[in-house]
């Protein structure tokens, strides 16, 4: 089977099923502004299924339950924007990424909230209800829209930093509360750019493939210890890549023998 078509249709099932329980699912706390509800392990106990039944060879971790890694490795975020999602608020996804040999490369994130479904295959593209994403071509910052994800997992006063930066470059600032969607709106190009300070790889490791096939460029994310502990995250476009690194502080040049060296490309050529 198709580990691209699966993460697709298994992304709208579970997408499916959380929905059926927005905004009225119990919820408790795992720590300052960070909530868990009980659907969270409903949609991540049916993801690990149907892959374990599909690929019962492949490692799974997931946001809830964890896992361990490796040479293919499927990442779940169950319920990604798990606030909103609490809060009855409709801007929440399914996110379900898989690498194969420590490379991002396929992406399915579904958000119920108004039936898109963003998927991504590395060398094959992205799509959003099966039409081709590309990002933005916007090469000013100052007329760009960077999205700047927020937890508690950073000092409070490092997030006000990053967004004073961004602010002082020119750039309007949004944080919508699910680092998958604001990736997914950087596919789609609808924003320039989502940077944030600390982010985890099963927020992210979707949202990177679509960002990559849809012409944008990424760090390195699961570089040194990205899979286990969670990294730095900047995403956008080939014309901002160099200034939007600069003005946010997070380097896109990747240590060398990388397996994904991508860098920020010189002239707008892509490198790697
Ligand atoms: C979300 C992350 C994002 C962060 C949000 C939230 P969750 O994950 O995708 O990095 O900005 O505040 O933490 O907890 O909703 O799955």
């Amino acid at each position: 089977m198709d580990r691209f078509q699966f993460a697709a249709e298994l992304a709208r099932e579970a997408g499916r099923l959380a929905h059926t329980a927005f905004g009225a699912s119990a919820t408790k706390s795992k720590g300052v502004h960070d909530v868990v509800t009980e659907m969270d392990g409903r949609v991540e106990r049916q993801v690990r299924a149907a892959i374990a039944k599909a690929f019962p060879s492949d490692a799974i971790i997931g946001e809830e339950e964890g896992g361990g890694d490796g040479e293919r490795l499927w990442l779940i975020d169950p319920i990604d924007g798990t606030a909103n999602y609490a809060r009855g608020i409709p801007h929440y996804c399914v996110s379900i990424g898989y690498l194969e040999g420590g490379v991002p490369t396929v992406g399915a994130i579904y958000d119920p909230s108004h039936d898109w479904l963003y998927v991504a295959e590395r060398g094959r593209g992205a799509f959003l209800d099966g039409a081709r994403m590309t990002v933005s071509p916007c090469a000013d910052l100052a007329a760009a829209t960077v999205e700047c994800g927020w937890s508690t997992r950073r000092p409070a006063a490092a997030y006000v930093a990053l967004v004073d930066r961004v602010l002082a470059a020119g750039g309007a600032v949004r944080r919508a509360g699910s680092g998958a969607l604001g990736l997914a709106d950087v596919a789609a190009g609808r924003t320039e750019g989502y940077a944030e300070l600390h982010i985890n790889a099963w927020d992210c490791a979707a949202g990177i493939v679509l960002v990559r096939e849809a012409g944008g460029f990424t760090n390195d994310f699961f570089a040194g210890e990205g899979l286990a502990r969670g990294n730095p995250l900047i995403a956008t476009n080939a014309a901002l890549c160099v200034k939007l690194a600069d003005v946010v502080g997070i380097p896109m040049s990747v240590p060398m023998g990388r397996p994904e060296g991508l860098t920020c490309p010189p002239g707008g050529q892509r490198t790697t």
